[in-house]
């Protein structure tokens, strides 16, 4: 039986990586999570089926997207985004911000909210801290992001601070607007650039509004890894240990290993569906361009020991020439590939943690990526 309300517990700890279990009326979330990115209702090329088969326990929607087509009143109306889309386990919406900046025209930010233009069709938006949970609220969202100033670095410190301080206003209004419902989280998104000092606080300032979970945001948007990892060990210690942790928009295997190290529960990114559209596979030995002609008559599968049938059933050279060819297929079995092996290494990672040897798990899993295109 599902509970009807939404819970964290932790079950095990390895230095400072956890793993536990995200209890909500949809299902459970086992953590260390990886979301698949379903943007417009679909994660691109695969069964919502498959998706779940894979091991994925949640699925990412994004509130700009569904917010232009096909509308969220009518989603709404359509029976919410669960339905829709055939994927009856949580959702986590992204609250739209984030997408704005980075892809609609004539974009405007200020207290009231963010004003644009569709990519699509040009019609003009606004949208509020207060629209942004309602919107969220019509698709349907299992858990539902605050609206956030995301600042791409490198930035001066004045526009990192304004956004920072920004965004906790806009926390506070979103918490009002989500109200209380108990089978359902909103989460914070702590901001603060590469500024351990404005990590602190906007982690602070956002303990306070006692959240259901908290999103680091505002990496993986130019900055190197290690001012990632710094970032994550400036903002950790000022969450609570009995919330969930989520970093968004990361990242490579690498980005998620090191910040599962660093105490993060949860990771979105496109970038294995991503890959996956584009003739990049992961494996265990590292990532492979099934574009490059050396696969063209190569007999051995991307990896003959997965679970996956992408990865197990089919020579390169077969991939190589769906690539090759733009063929539909050559997508769908590289997206497939990948999510495995996304969802494998958290798998991994979970397993290694409750059984204390995660720092071994991170060495051998990097040893087998070293053999890159061997
Ligand atoms: N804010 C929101 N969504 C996001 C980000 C953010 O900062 C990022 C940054 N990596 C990805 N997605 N709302």
């Amino acid at each position: 039986m599902n509970p009807t309300n939404f819970g964290f517990s932790l079950h095990a700890q390895d230095g400072a990586a956890r793993t536990g279990e995200i209890t909500m009326p949809r299902g459970r979330i086992r953590t260390p999570a990886f979301m698949p990115v379903g943007t417009a209702a679909t994660v691109k090329a695969m069964y919502a089926s498959q998706v779940r088969e894979l091991g994925a326990d949640v699925v990412l929607g994004n509130t700009y997207h569904l917010m232009l087509r096909p509308g969220a009143e009518r989603m709404a109306r359509l029976g919410g985004l669960h339905r829709f889309m055939q994927w009856d386990g949580p959702i986590l919406t992204d609250s739209g911000g984030f997408q704005v900046m980075s892809l609609s025209a004539l974009r405007k930010i200020d207290e009231t909210g963010v004003t644009f233009r569709s990519h699509i069709d040009g019609t003009a938006y606004e949208m509020s801290p207060e629209r942004s949970i309602e919107i969220q609220g019509l698709l349907g969202s299992d858990i539902q992001m605050q609206l956030d100033e995301c600042v791409r670095l490198p930035a001066e410190r004045a526009e990192i601070e304004k956004a920072m301080r920004l965004s906790l206003r806009w926390a506070e209004r979103c918490r009002v607007a989500f109200g209380e419902q108990p089978g359902k989280a909103m989460f914070g998104i702590v901001q603060g650039g590469d500024l351990t000092d404005l990590r602190a606080e906007s982690a602070r300032e956002l303990v306070d509004l006692d959240l259901k979970g908290y999103a680091i945001g505002g990496l993986a948007v130019g900055e190197p890894q290690a001012v990632m990892f710094t970032m994550i060990e400036a903002t950790e210690p000022h969450l609570p240990q009995n919330k969930p942790r989520y970093l968004m928009g990361v990242g490579t295997p690498d980005d998620i290993l090191g910040a599962v190290a660093r105490g993060i529960d949860m990771f979105d990114c496109v970038m294995p569906t991503r890959a996956g559209r584009h003739g990049l596979a992961y494996t265990r030995n590292g990532r492979v361009n099934l574009r490059n002609a050396r696969w063209a008559e190569a007999i051995e599968p991307l990896d003959e020991l997965s679970s996956c049938p992408a990865a197990r059933d089919y020579s390169r050279a077969y991939l190589h020439h769906l690539v090759r060819s733009n063929e539909i297929l050559g997508m769908m079995l590289l997206t497939w590939n990948n999510l495995a092996y996304y969802q494998d290494l958290m798998a991994g990672a979970r397993a290694a943690i409750r059984e204390g040897r995660f720092v071994d798990y991170c060495a051998e899993t990097r040893e087998g990526w070293a053999r890159s295109e061997k």
